[in-house]
């Protein structure tokens, strides 16, 4: 049975041009990356998303510390973004910049639409606002009756003419969606938070601003130009302007997501206003909101002033992206925070990446070579190991589940598992015992069987691993692609025979930390 081609939509938050790229951003990016080469791997008509969110009163005020324009120092920041995304080979399909004209036109269609539908309303907004956050709050929700809730920084008093938006309108239809659909956020234990938030009562939301003018402007048709659209309205809205939506729609079959990639911070945006505007434009709801946890550094929360931001750059190129990208993934379950260390990524990189993956690869290599030239012929190991490809497929059949669940994890321990079917395999049936005995069909079996396994696991690991999984592929002679995956991981078929090509060490031990701590803490200054 093949897997069926869909649509799949996924999304990362666009990222705010105040700030420089570090492990957090970098962490959304690379799980985002995995799910679209996942889904294009098995086959999936896939349409991956990131981008910048250069409008508001925050990136004003930083492009005027600057002394640059909002615009100038938009295009320099989101540049950035976008090399390091590039030089991480993270394979978007569009970036989106709030500042690109289809986007603006876009917005402005959905405001329309909104207005017309009568959604959105003219009033004043008196309250408080914190520009960090770019969040109106009440004076109830302030912590010691000045800062944010959220980041722990003073807020400002606000009161300006401004349109609103009718959120308690879709209170009770968003406690519906959250009810019928069990797993529109991600991880489940989320949910009860923003059903609470909910539950407790929804204030309608301001959505223009009059008192600066960086932003998106109200469409001609409302006639009211001091007014600039809310950051928020115009961020959300990224995720169908870059389809298309109010410019050329052509792109809006991928609608609605099938995993939209947040932080925790930013979830309430994600699950309470974005779904209550895409129901009053009467389009469907994504599949998921998966929000993810926090990044700390060595058990501290990261910020310039602490000055201990870790750069994802950095880290690449001191011990390998695609040992970061692994390390990432593994080392935190979907949702809960995370502490970056330098010594449990080598820990990662000896044992997982070194002992498990890449000493496994030189075994191939080194048995296929001293005892048949290279040549593998899969012919006998069903005969011989029956046992091992049964334990292996009953684990390789539910990895998928894994993946659209967002246990990221467990996706990668059960490859583990796999792995460790195959290494303990060797000394169970000692091929070399087996050459001396005589018993070369049982060697080769043998062999083959840890060549099959290998194949399987280089399939499910290249979205994790896409650079050294294109060196294991060439080294055992297979193709990472739609058919080998459906022939390999679908159907459960053997490679009928290869020859395999010796590599070099893939994943060489690590001994010493390779990074000075100025040098990992770096970021800040790099701007
Ligand atoms: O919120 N650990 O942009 P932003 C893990 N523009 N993830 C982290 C992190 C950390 N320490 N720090 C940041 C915005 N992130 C808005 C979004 S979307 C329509 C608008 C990641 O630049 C995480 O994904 O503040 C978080 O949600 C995102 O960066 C916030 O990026």
């Amino acid at each position: 049975m093949e897997n069926s081609c869909k649509n799949v939509y996924i999304t990362t938050p666009i990222y705010y041009v105040n700030d420089v790229a570090h492990i957090g951003h970098a962490y959304t990016t690379i799980i985002a990356d995995m799910l679209a080469r996942y889904s294009r791997l098995v086959g999936h008509k896939t349409f991956f998303l990131t981008g910048t969110d250069e409008h508001g009163q925050k990136i004003a005020q930083s492009a005027e510390a600057r002394g640059k324009t909002p615009k100038e120092y938009a295009d320099e920041v989101s540049g950035k973004f976008r090399k390091l995304w590039d030089d991480f080979d993270i394979s978007y399909d569009k970036f989106i910049r709030t500042t690109d004209e289809e986007h603006k036109i876009g917005v402005q269609k959905a405001f329309e639409t909104m207005y017309n539908k009568g959604d959105i309303y003219k009033g004043e907004y008196e309250g408080y606002y914190c520009v960090s956050c770019e969040t109106f709050f009440t004076e109830k929700q302030l912590v010691d009756e000045e800062f944010c809730p959220d980041c722990g920084k003073p807020t400002n008093i606000v009161k300006e003419e401004s349109f609103f938006f009718k959120l308690s309108k879709y209170e009770d239809r968003l406690l519906k969606w959250y009810e019928e659909k069990e797993d529109c956020i991600l991880p489940r234990s989320k949910k009860n938070e923003i059903i609470n938030f909910v539950k407790s009562g929804l204030k309608d939301l301001s959505i223009s601003r009059t008192s600066f003018d960086w932003g998106v402007k109200l469409p001609e048709s409302i006639n009211e130009p001091k007014h600039v659209m809310y950051v928020w309205l115009d961020a959300l809205l990224n995720y169908i302007t870059a389809l298309g939506y109010g410019t050329d729609e052509k792109n809006m079959e991928y609608w609605p997501a099938k995993i939209q990639l947040v932080g925790k911070d930013i979830l309430r945006f994600h699950s309470i206003y974005w779904p209550a505007f895409l129901m009053s434009l009467d389009l469907p709801l994504p599949d998921h909101i998966a929000a993810h946890g926090w990044w700390t550094r060595d058990g501290e929360k990261m910020s310039k002033s602490k000055g201990n931001v870790v750069n994802p750059k950095e880290v690449a190129d001191a011990y390998g992206l695609d040992a970061f990208r692994y390390f990432m993934l593994r080392e935190v379950p979907f949702g809960q925070d995370g502490d970056f260390s330098q010594k449990a990524l080598i820990d990662r990189i000896n044992s997982d990446l070194g002992n498990d993956l890449g000493n496994l690869l030189n075994r191939i290599s080194g048995m296929s070579g001293k005892y048949f030239d290279f040549k593998i012929n899969s012919k006998d190991v069903k005969k011989f190991h029956q046992k091992e490809l049964d334990e292996v497929n009953a684990i390789l059949e539910n990895v998928e589940d894994y993946i659209y669940n967002m246990q990221l994890n467990r996706y990668l321990e059960d490859i583990w598992k796999v792995l460790t079917i195959a290494n303990k395999a060797i000394g169970d049936y000692e091929p070399w015992a087996k050459m001396k005995e005589g018993k070369d069909d049982e060697a080769m079996a043998l062999v083959a069987l840890i060549t099959n396994v290998m194949a399987k696991v280089a399939l499910l690991l290249d979205s994790v691993m896409p650079e050294k999984i294109a060196k294991i592929a060439k080294s055992l002679g297979i193709n990472i692609d739609t058919d080998t995956y459906n022939k390999l991981i679908v159907n459960k078929e053997l490679i009928p025979e290869t020859t395999i090509t010796k590599v070099e060490q893939l994943f060489p031990r690590i001994e010493e930390v390779l990074l000075e701590q100025a040098k990992v803490t770096d970021v800040s200054k790099a701007e």
